[in-house]
């Protein structure tokens, strides 16, 4: 059976991915990064982590030379590079440790394949963030790119690293333009799971308040189950290519406040505007949410939406899960978490 390299095994999609790739026979390598406490809570949630199939490595996607012994040592056939500094606010504090993880980092990947072994395929986690201020409506592989932050840029050199790889050596180099995908695996940081991990303890009495930034932005957010299943059949397809994985339906931050809510059976309500708005407990009157400016970013993407008929006709793939079932899917998980007095 075939062996894969995941890069960022710790992350939602690398925990998913995983799952995938041992349900169907392969040997995983999965890669982490040497910290001081490592965290394996995802696969470990999945159960996944003693699997005889899945070895854990570790590796820094920023030493090139660690990326030439890794393809080395597993003779990896299907290279998936997820790792990142994925947290589009966190990249203008640190916008050029975003570059080194998040471009360089691409780069080395693909540097150490050009080197090892060039009939490795290979997926690079590209993003609709480097669509940024939108150029049409709904975006998909054609639409021009317009970052608006260190992160989308960052990506935007490693899809078109990808690309030239591609066309100079005859890689076989896949770039998933993914819109955002959600699961109770998400990391808290970004702001569904923000929200569902807050309604958790709202509902528990443990929060009284949640505090969000913008919450005009619009995402077009899907499940990320079915996304990693979007780049494995990437890999699979009869030549390499760019294909966008979207839902083709945008929601605002403050309608996914209200999904959230109501899956834990709390009516809200918003009242006020901009710096000043508040959602308030339909039943008692309680401020439950409101703005503080510290979420806003230095420039933001408004909306986000796409259009994935090319990866539906041309590879089988479509979203099934509705934003409503995964609200409540991710609203639930965190309940039980909370319940059990952990959650990551
Ligand atoms: P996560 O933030 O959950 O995971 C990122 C992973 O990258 C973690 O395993 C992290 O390790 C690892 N990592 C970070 N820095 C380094 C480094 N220097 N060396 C090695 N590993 C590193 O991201 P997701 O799973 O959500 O996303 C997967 C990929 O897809 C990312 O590249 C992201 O940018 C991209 N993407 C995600 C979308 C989404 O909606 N989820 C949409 C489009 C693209 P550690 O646990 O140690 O931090
Ligand atoms: P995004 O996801 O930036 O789209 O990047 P995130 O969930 O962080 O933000 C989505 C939108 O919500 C607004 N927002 C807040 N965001 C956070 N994190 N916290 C808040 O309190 C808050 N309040 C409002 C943001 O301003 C933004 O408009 C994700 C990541 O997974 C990237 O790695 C990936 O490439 C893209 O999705 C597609």
């Amino acid at each position: 059976m075939k062996t894969a390299l995941i890069t960022g095994i710790t992350g939602q999609d690398g925990a998913y991915l995983a799952e995938l790739l041992l349900s169907k026979g392969y040997t995983v390598y999965g890669t982490y990064r040497r910290t001081s406490s490592v965290n394996f809570w995802r696969i470990e949630e999945l159960g996944i982590d003693k699997h005889p199939n899945l070895h854990l490595v570790e590796y820094d996607l920023t030493d090139l030379g660690s990326a030439i012994r890794l393809l080395d040592k597993t003779e990896a056939v299907e290279v998936y590079n997820l790792a990142a500094q994925s947290f589009v606010g966190l990249s203008f504090d640190q916008p050029v440790t975003t570059a080194q993880i998040t471009g360089l980092g691409t780069l080395n990947l693909l540097e150490a394949i050009r080197i090892v072994n060039p009939k490795i395929r290979f997926y690079q986690a590209s993003t609709s963030e480097m669509f940024g201020k939108v150029q049409a409506i709904p975006q998909n592989e054609e639409t021009p790119f317009y970052p608006r932050s260190p992160y989308g840029v960052a990506k935007l050199f490693a899809h078109w690293m990808t690309i030239n790889y591609r066309e100079s050596y005859d890689i076989f180099a896949c770039s998933g333009i993914l819109f955002n995908h959600e699961s109770p695996l998400r990391g808290r940081e970004f702001v569904t799971r923000k929200i569902t991990d807050a309604v958790a303890k709202i509902k528990m009495g443990r929060l009284d308040c949640l505090e969000l930034g913008n919450l005009d932005a619009k995402r077009d957010w899907g499940y990320a189950k079915e996304y990693v299943l979007g780049m494995w059949m990437m890999l699979q397809a009869p030549k390499p290519d760019t294909y966008v994985l979207a839902t083709n339906r945008t929601t605002t931050v403050r309608d996914f406040v209200l999904m959230a809510f109501q899956a834990a059976g709390i009516s809200l309500e918003f009242r006020g505007e901009g710096i000043n708005e508040t959602a308030v407990h339909t039943a008692t009157g309680k401020t439950l949410v409101r703005v503080n400016p510290k979420f806003y970013r230095p420039a933001e993407v408004d909306l986000l939406i796409g259009d994935p008929s090319k990866a539906k006709r041309e590879l089988g793939w479509e979203p099934r899960t509705t934003l409503e079932e995964i609200c409540q899917m991710m609203v639930e998980a965190d309940l039980i978490r909370n319940e059990r007095g952990y959650s990551f």
